[in-house]
């Protein structure tokens, strides 16, 4: 009983130690990432924001992670996909953090070794991206050798002043408190300064490539061919459906990007180049010089699943995208459009299509704005009938006429459908899934989309009764969305509604539900809802 009390008591004062010591290695650890973290963001001022490492990993990860873990991201986080992979990469990168400063304190070298694998992770993710120079390796380099400057000076502080005798190792079983005092002002001070650079060198990063004052200063001309005017009666005056026009605001964002790209009117051009007789590269003020052209469409996202956000209506003004192809001269034999954005993005559009009389744009204004950064400002593609990743390029830079044999793009390459066409969808606005409705006429009401093919009907089924046909507001032109009500005695009970639509081939939206990946989501919208 006794030695057993002794042996514990004994244990003691050494289990405090190892605490302290991992708790040191832990706080070594962090902040020694953390000064690699704020020193690269000091250098991507110089090189770029994608170039900072926590973003440079971001993106890798991106465009590493497979389609079907896309398609879960967003369906889960929705827009916030981004938000959580960056604290997923940071919480990674805290873990080995944290090892790397408590192994540096039994021995500074496995530290280190753990701090240059990270730099390292950080520089092939920084080069690997698309639109990457050689310099974007630097803000992972220098922000690397920080890293391990700061954890010899940690370690150090730690450690105390070395022993008189030239020992190897000094492992002292616990610190005296003046020892612990200098390390925790040192850490504290590489803690104050960490934050300092890395949040200054972000402020000063983002003040230094907005183009938000560059955009403002746009002026879009009056669009030479205007779009007609708006029918009477295109949106129904039913609480809870979508406006007819989407603002910019509410517009949905889709994209792989974790930093926007600033792209500069003042330095944007657009090069056209591959099958043609005659290569053209023109600027902003020469986009602007074009007829422009006011057009009204409807944009969705692949990855929308079925009575899913992922979709929006606009007002565009943009020049023809067929009438500055055909300047360039189509050779034959093309049959791909790829496009290519600032930040290294391709996306295939079948060129034929492109071609056919539709109105594709190369859009530079959105409800009467300049475009948004967020959705591609200086210009952006837009072609009614194709998924976004097939069709409506952000901050697009290149137009490669090509054919589909030879160039894959981004998307495709991921294993989504090389031609995306556009399904006809449509989906409930009101009421809500799970709505407590009283008994008597009930609006049922949304919207249908088929953009290019344009909707003919929409239909409503209530249980399983026959489907009914819903009211179709006005039709703006067959590239947005149509809305439409329905009008339904509603008796009590817990009912089922779902809804239909018919592009003005005739044909129904198939009924066989599928999933976003490959070619976009299929099946009905159904809700159900209760009524007293
Ligand atoms: N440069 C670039 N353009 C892009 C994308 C992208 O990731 N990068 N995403 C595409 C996809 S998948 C869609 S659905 C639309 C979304 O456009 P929005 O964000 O303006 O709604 O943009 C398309 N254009
Ligand atoms: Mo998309």
């Amino acid at each position: 009983m006794k030695s057993i009390r002794a042996a514990w008591s004994g244990a003691r004062p050494r289990a405090g130690a190892l605490a302290a010591r991992l708790g040191a290695g832990a706080l070594t650890g962090a902040l020694a990432a953390a000064v690699a973290l704020a020193v690269g963001e000091a250098v991507a001022i110089f090189t770029g924001p994608s170039s900072a490492p926590v973003y440079a990993v971001g993106e890798a990860a991106v465009n590493l992670t497979p389609a079907s873990l896309k398609e879960y991201a967003v369906e889960h986080f929705g827009e916030r996909d981004k938000e959580m992979l960056i604290i997923g990469i940071l919480a990674m990168l805290t873990a080995i953090a944290l090892l790397a400063g408590v192994l540096a304190l039994v021995r500074y070298r496995y530290g280190a070794v753990l701090i240059v694998l990270f730099s390292a992770v950080g520089v092939a993710a920084a080069v690997s991206e698309p639109e990457s120079t050689w310099t974007w390796a630097l803000p992972s380099v220098i922000g690397g050798v920080a890293a391990l400057a700061a954890l010899r000076l940690l370690v150090r502080s730690f450690r105390g002043p070395a022993p008189a005798q030239p020992a190897a190792e000094v492992e002292p079983q616990a610190e005296p408190a003046a020892g612990r005092r200098t390390f925790l002002v040192t850490a504290g001070a590489v803690a104050a300064s960490s934050a300092a650079v890395g949040f200054g060198a972000n402020l000063i990063s983002s003040r230094r490539y907005d183009v938000s004052a560059a955009r403002a200063a746009v002026r879009i001309p009056k669009p030479a061919y205007p779009a007609p005017a708006l029918p009477a009666g295109v949106h129904p005056d039913v609480a809870g459906l979508s406006p007819f026009f989407t603002s910019n605001d509410d517009f949905y964002r889709v994209d792989t990007d974790l930093v926007l790209p600033q792209v500069s009117p003042d330095s944007w051009t657009l090069r056209i180049h591959g099958m043609v007789d005659r290569p053209i590269e023109l600027g902003f003020a020469d986009l602007l010089k074009q007829p422009l052209h006011e057009h009204d469409m409807t944009v969705s996202c692949v990855s929308d699943p079925v009575g899913g956000p992922y979709v929006g209506n606009a007002r565009w003004i943009g020049a023809s995208l067929p009438s500055l192809l055909r300047s360039a001269g189509v050779r034959s034999g093309a049959d791909q459009l790829i496009a290519q954005s600032a930040d290294g993005m391709t996306i295939g559009t079948p060129l034929a299509s492109v071609l056919d009389g539709r109105n594709a744009l190369l859009a530079v204004a959105m409800n009467g704005q300049a475009l948004p950064i967020a959705h591609g400002f200086p210009a952006r593609m837009l072609v009614p009938g194709f998924y976004g990743y097939a069709s409506a390029c952000k901050w697009v830079t290149d137009l490669h006429v090509t054919t589909f044999a030879a160039e894959q793009a981004y998307w495709v390459q991921r294993g989504y459908a090389r031609i995306g066409t556009m399904k006809t969808q449509s989906r409930i606005d009101v009421p809500r899934p799970f709505a407590h409705l009283n008994a008597g006429p009930v609006t049922v009401a949304g919207i249908a989309w088929a953009t290019d093919r344009g909707i003919a009907s929409v239909q409503v089924q209530v249980d399983d009764q026959p489907w009914q046909d819903a009211h179709l507001a006005a039709a703006d032109n067959p590239d947005t969305w149509r809305q439409w009500t329905y009008d339904w005695a509603a008796t009590p009970g817990t009912h089922s509604l779902q809804v239909r639509a018919a592009d003005d081939s005739g044909a129904y939206q198939p009924s066989a539900q599928a999933g976003p990946y490959p070619s976009g989501a299929s099946g009905y919208e159904s809700l159900v809802v209760v009524v007293a």
